[in-house]
């Protein structure tokens, strides 16, 4: 069997506890079983250079090899192109872009030095699968390194539309070295649709066939593989008896009040204040001695060094203090706000105990919680899902409640439709959502995005002798 070479931004270390981010959870899910060599930074940061090592360490069948960033890369290339450029332009949000020359260059630098490490570990039959945003031209940087295997590479995150992207400085630059790859993925249609659209309107290349692109000579394969979850395994840790009763115990102390659940990180693409702002809405829907529910919403620090993400977690301690004020009595809490990580085994029966699951995003590329609290539920008492119309999964998980999260009138009143909702109804909405969790699943996702890249083999990239 071929090797497969995984290259993300962050790998994951086992047993480190929980992972929040979704790539780390849906990667270590598919490349449990499967083994290879996963490749990329550690989380550490060194003072310079020189104090770079690379260290490999085995994880079940999986090769862990990892390296530090100095603060300069940290600054330049993590936080400083990747996330306040990439990222907000990516979730549609032009205005939270800060493009300086320094972070480009520091983007262009990690890309190179990633490469360097990477090119000579590589065997010839080794199968090179890249992820995310952090690391679009790494492709690039390999084939200029004579690197002539198949390389895909995965975009996480939503594609917008050109209309938004031709704002970005030096964006044109950086898509055209996608074109070095054999393969890209998308999480929907409208994404790869987005992108084709790119490589026609704004680069001049024409689209031959539904899923291939051309352009300069290259002709590159694009194709849509919706990322998924391992569903028996969380469905079996949702159903853990113990933790089970635990609930029950807080259950009483909210005096049988239901439950919604929102988890993620703490973002601004999330739309964690829309949320609280429609939960507000529902209590002041009900008399006050007959607000039904209780919200728990746990909101993971992520990148907490940003403007952005500083003030985004301000604006919800204030909204949630506002609201607990508002609503609260000596006995309730109405919006437990948990701003930490907690175990995916907790997150689990906290979903199952849940009425309602609240994904809400302003924009994402496919949110794996409205998976995961589909995967949880008890299926003989299902809780409802309400999801974003602008999440990717709202295209498959057409069951669901889908709102417009900038609504909050649309979301309040989902959530009271929820509460309402007959067990009946709720079983089949869960019944026909769960089999389209079952048919994306992190193994599906995982298989048929590497079959296609398998099968691209036969167009040489390079003219470089290794
Ligand atoms: P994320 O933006 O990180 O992922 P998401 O898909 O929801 O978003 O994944 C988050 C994961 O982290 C889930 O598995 C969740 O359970 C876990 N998590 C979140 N908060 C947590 C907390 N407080 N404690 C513990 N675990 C927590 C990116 C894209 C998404 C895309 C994924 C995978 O932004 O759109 O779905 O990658 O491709």
């Amino acid at each position: 069997m071929t090797r497969l070479v995984v290259v993300s931004n962050r790998v994951a270390a086992p047993g480190a506890g929980q992972a929040s981010g979704g790539l780390a959870v849906c990667l270590l899910d598919a490349m449990r079983d499967r083994g290879g060599l996963w490749f990329g930074w550690n989380g550490e940061i060194v003072a310079q250079d020189s104090d770079i090592a690379t260290t490999s360490v085995q994880h079940g069948r999986c090769t862990l090899m990892t390296m530090p960033l100095t603060e300069r890369d940290h600054r330049e290339f993590y936080l400083g192109f990747s996330n306040e450029v990439l990222w907000p332009i990516h979730h549609y949000r032009l205005d939270l872009s800060r493009f300086t020359l320094e972070a480009a260059e520091g983007y262009r630098r990690v890309n190179a030095r990633f490469a360097d490490v990477l090119a000579p570990e590589l065997r010839r039959t080794d199968l090179i699968w890249v992820h995310d945003y952090h690391l679009i031209p790494l492709g690039a940087e390999l084939r200029a390194r004579g690197v002539g295997n198949q390389i895909g590479f995965f975009l996480h995150i939503p594609f917008p539309p050109p209309e938004i992207l031709t704002a970005a400085p030096e964006y044109e630059r950086l898509a055209r070295t996608l074109l070095d790859y054999d393969l890209i993925g998308f999480q929907t249609t409208g994404d790869h649709a987005n992108f084709c659209r790119f490589v026609c309107e704004e680069l001049g290349g024409e689209r031959i066939a539904p899923d291939t692109v051309r352009l300069d000579g290259k002709s590159l394969q694009v194709g849509v593989y919706p990322v998924g979850i391992d569903v028996d395994g969380f469905a079996a840790m949702a159903a853990n008896p113990e933790a089970a009763q635990k609930i029950q115990k807080t259950e009483r102390r909210d005096r049988k009040r239901l439950y919604a659940i929102g988890v993620d990180r703490l973002d601004y693409s999330k739309g964690l204040p829309e949320k609280f702002l429609a939960f507000e809405r529902l209590l002041a829907s009900y008399p006050e001695d007959r607000r039904p529910m209780t919200l728990i919403q746990v909101a993971s620090p992520t990148r907490d060094d940003l403007d952005a993400y500083i003030d985004i977690r301000h604006e919800l301690e204030a909204l949630s203090g506002k609201i607990n004020g508002k609503f609260g009595g000596f006995d309730w809490t109405p919006l437990r706000y948990i701003h930490r990580s907690v175990s995916r085994e907790t997150l689990a029966v906290h979903y199952r105990a849940s009425r309602i699951g609240l994904v809400t995003p302003l924009r994402d590329g496919m949110n794996l919680v409205a998976k995961e609290y589909v995967a949880a539920q008890d299926e003989a008492d299902p809780g409802v899902l309400i999801l974003s119309r602008f999440a990717g999964a709202a295209e498959d998980l057409q069951e669901a409640l889908l709102v417009n999260p900038y609504d909050i009138d649309e979301t309040a009143h989902a959530m009271r439709r929820a509460i309402e909702m007959p067990v009946d109804e709720r079983i089949a909405r869960h019944r026909a959502l769960m089999k389209r969790v079952r048919q994306h699943d992190a193994c599906n996702w995982m298989l048929s995005f590497l079959r296609a890249l398998r099968a691209c083999r036969g167009s040489p990239r390079v003219t470089l002798k290794r």
